[in-house]
């Protein structure tokens, strides 16, 4: 190609798309960046408390509204789709738990992505030496999801999912944000959900306050990975056997049972980890945990979070010989791991757990961990 013939609007708009297709993206929308109309809907949801301690959203709510606070003089959003493993689940073994899908990469999803999105900025750098962009994925205050809707790549699902008629909703999104004006798509303005209601009726903690309206405090994916502190007693059996995220909402859609087996994803290499022994979570050390998850989406709850979740996991899957390594992990230096084992020996409560509860009781310090304790003894005898 001749770089000294400047590329028309519609050519370098066709070449973005092309480019996109070529490394990986299932999916390229492209949209002007102006307010998006979700931003009410939004406010409405943080109003409510939805967010819980995710206060990174409110923080930047002046962002969410006004594209230009993100990068200053931005004109077009060009919105990507990436499909992860659509894949069933494996069956799981004595005290396994489930990762969900979006984190069986080898590698962290954003550093894979971003790379895709640097490749495609330089090919939009090439033709406009002097033009702005900024790639983000969920690195940046825009509801992406709107973007996306906007640009035509779907609709939001009752589950608050975007979806995508050929491509399901297994997939992540990502953007890029540029000072060019573009040749635009037209916004997905259809719902295909009609009068199915799998997603609202599958979720075990009850999530979903209305179709389209998700409380994240109650959100299995919310609990064990942005919740630092210990997950609400009433939503713990609801958090089951899922030790990091949850994909209940997307395995019962429709719309995931019909992609083709040979998508193309965006992970070379699936991880092994699709599901963990609890007990071998709970029995590594920092040093371990840094080694194993470091470079995997599994490090953002870190240790502590994601230990916590392998002992209430423990606690739900009820197996007897879980019970030593919940009585060493009430010894652990994280109150939330202790606080979290001292309830899954209240749900096995053995004999051996009983007396394990009442020892720790005797040696706890921190007040939190000590009516944990309390109240897992006090539910055992109530059970009698
Ligand atoms: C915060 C967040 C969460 C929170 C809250 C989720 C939520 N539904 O809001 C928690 C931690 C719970 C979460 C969970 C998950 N997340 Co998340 N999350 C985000 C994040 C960072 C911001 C989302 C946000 O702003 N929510 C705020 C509320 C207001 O948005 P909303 O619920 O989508 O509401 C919109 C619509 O529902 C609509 N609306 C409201 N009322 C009505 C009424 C009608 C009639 C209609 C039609 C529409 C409508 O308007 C609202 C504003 O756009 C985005 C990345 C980003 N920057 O956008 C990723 C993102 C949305 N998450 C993603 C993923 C993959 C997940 C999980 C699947 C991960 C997992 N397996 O555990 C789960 C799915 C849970 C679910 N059912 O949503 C993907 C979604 C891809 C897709 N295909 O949609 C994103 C885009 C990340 C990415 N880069 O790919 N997530
Ligand atoms: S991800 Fe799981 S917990 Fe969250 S809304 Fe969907 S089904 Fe409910
Ligand atoms: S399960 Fe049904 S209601 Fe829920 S998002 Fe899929 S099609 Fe829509």
């Amino acid at each position: 190609m001749n770089n000294s013939i400047p590329l028309s609007r519609t050519d370098l708009t066709d070449l973005i798309r092309n480019k996109s297709k070529e490394i990986g993206f299932s999916l390229c929308g492209i949209t002007p960046a102006v307010t998006p109309t979700g931003f009410s809907d939004l406010k409405k949801w943080l109003d409510q408390g939805h967010a819980g301690e995710m206060h990174y959203i409110e923080n930047r709510l002046d962002a969410y509204e006004d594209p230009r606070k993100v990068m200053e003089g931005v004109k077009s959003i060009i919105v990507l789709a990436s499909n992860y493993s659509s894949k069933e689940h494996p069956s799981l073994e004595k005290n396994e738990g489930r990762i969900s899908r979006y984190a069986w990469g080898e590698l962290d999803y954003h550093d894979v992505i971003k790379k895709k999105l640097k490749t495609i900025a330089g090919v939009i750098h090439t033709h406009r030496p002097e033009c702005k962009t900024r790639g983000v994925v969920d690195s940046a205050p825009i509801l992406e999801r709107d973007f996306a809707q906007k640009s035509g790549l779907g609709w939001f699902g009752k589950n608050t999912m975007l979806i995508n008629k050929k491509e399901g909703s297994w997939f992540f999104l990502s953007a890029i944000l540029t000072d060019l004006e573009l040749d635009y798509d037209n916004s997905h303005e259809t719902s295909h959900c009609g009068t199915c209601t799998k997603c609202l009726e599958i979720c075990p903690t009850d999530a979903f306050e209305a179709p389209y309206e998700l409380n994240a405090r109650k959100c299995i994916s919310y609990l064990t990975i942005e919740l630092k502190k210990q997950v609400p007693i009433d939503l713990r059996k609801g958090v089951s056997d899922w030790l990091f995220g949850c994909d209940l909402c997307q395995d019962v859609c429709p719309w995931n049972h019909k992609i083709p087996e040979n998508q193309k994803i965006i992970f070379d290499t699936p991880s092994p980890l699709t599901k963990i022994n609890a007990c071998e979570l709970l029995e590594m050390n920092g040093e371990s945990f840094r080694k194993l998850f470091g470079k995997t989406p599994l490090s953002r709850p870190k240790r502590a979070g994601i230990l916590r979740n392998a002992a209430i996991v423990l606690g739900n899957r009820g197996q007897h010989d879980s019970v030593p390594t919940l009585i060493s992990s009430m010894n652990d230096e994280e109150p939330l791991v202790r606080g979290a084992s001292a309830w899954a020996l209240g749900e096995i409560a053995t004999p051996e757990a009983v007396n394990a509860l009442e020892a720790r009781l005797l040696l706890e310090n921190d007040p939190e961990v000590l009516a944990e304790i309390s109240q897992a003894i006090n539910n055992i005898q109530k059970k009698k």
